[in-house]
């Protein structure tokens, strides 16, 4: 108390020392600001403008996307290329607001309730952890959820909703502007993504963790995003079709007539990304898998768009 009443008197006696308090007070304030720039809690224009704006909406961190032009698949001699990646050329003209993470068990229990599906030794328990073990309905259920939230709190406009990317959404937001293999160049070393064995391409080793790391572990792409290479795979939106969908806006949510068949003659939703149980080649950009919908992996996670359909 003493202390305080000796401040007051000095802060009354001296000007200098007033005005080095207000100074003080001021540059709080603005690193405040500084810091909470990074992701403001959205209340008004939904558009970003640069790519890897943050904003957060239902408590989710989300990355912006701007519209434009890429190609989607990999060259003919990119090493370890797979059929199916044939490149094409597609135009997205929407921008659209990316999680900057893999659903985490957090938010699902957050948003959900209990987990959809049982924990492993590779997929621990905790919040930061991904959630997994999530069939393609249980992961459109969450979006649905999370765009009800994003409306009540009035974070998200009532034009704009949360889903499951396209493959090209997804492919254009992990490429962030780069044509290479990875959004990290050509090699993919196993500091940069949560895969096992070999890296990619000559990428320097890293350790192996077998099993899930907390989301953001690694390094984030140009964009903002983390773990598009490896951690969990992330279903996609679309019919598993053998050819890339190209052209303007590619969706294939409803193109379930011209879905490819796998062997055993089922169709398949696409997943992207790679994970912890694979080496370094299949988390490149360009890699793609099909798995059935009805169906659950504790290797198999999603992440969230939020769009203006
Ligand atoms: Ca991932």
């Amino acid at each position: 108390m003493n202390e305080l009443r000796f401040a007051f008197r000095q802060l009354l006696r001296n000007p200098g020392f007033a005005t080095a308090v207000v100074l003080t007070l001021a540059l709080g304030l603005c690193m405040g600001i500084a810091l909470g720039a990074g992701f403001r809690r959205n209340r008004e224009a939904i558009s970003g403008t640069m790519a890897g704006d943050g904003i957060i909406v239902g408590g989710v961190k989300l990355c912006w996307c701007p519209p434009g032009r890429f190609t989607m698949g990999s060259p003919r001699d990119e090493p370890e290329r797979r059929r199916g990646e044939d490149q094409v050329e597609v135009q997205l003209t929407k921008g659209f607001w990316m999680a900057k993470h893999e659903a985490t068990q957090g938010d699902w229990k957050r948003i959900m309730g209990p987990l959809p599906g049982p924990l492993t030794a590779e997929l621990p328990e905790g919040d930061e952890f991904p959630v997994g073990n999530v069939n393609f309905a249980e992961a459109e259920a969450y979006c649905r959820k999370l765009t009800e939230l994003g409306r009540q709190t009035g974070e998200l406009p009532g034009d704009w909703e949360f889903r499951l990317p396209t493959e090209a959404q997804w492919e254009y937001a992990c490429r962030a502007g780069t044509t290479t293999a990875t959004s990290f160049g050509d090699r993919l070393s196993s500091q940069q993504a949560n895969f096992k064995g070999k890296p990619y391409n000559g990428g320097e080793p890293g350790p192996s963790l077998n099993g899930a790391a907390k989301v953001g572990s690694y390094p984030a792409n140009a964009w903002g995003l983390h773990d598009l290479h490896g951690n969990i795979y992330e279903w996609c939106r679309d019919w598993y079709h053998a050819k890339l969908p190209g052209g303007t806006d590619p969706d294939l949510y409803a193109a379930k007539g011209t879905a490819t068949k796998s062997e055993h003659g089922v169709i398949s939703r696409s997943r992207r990304g790679g994970c912890w149980a694979d080496d370094g080649w299949p988390c490149r950009t360009a890699f793609r898998l099909r798995f059935e919908p009805e169906r659950r992996y504790d290797h198999i996670g999603f992440r969230v768009v939020a769009v203006r359909p």
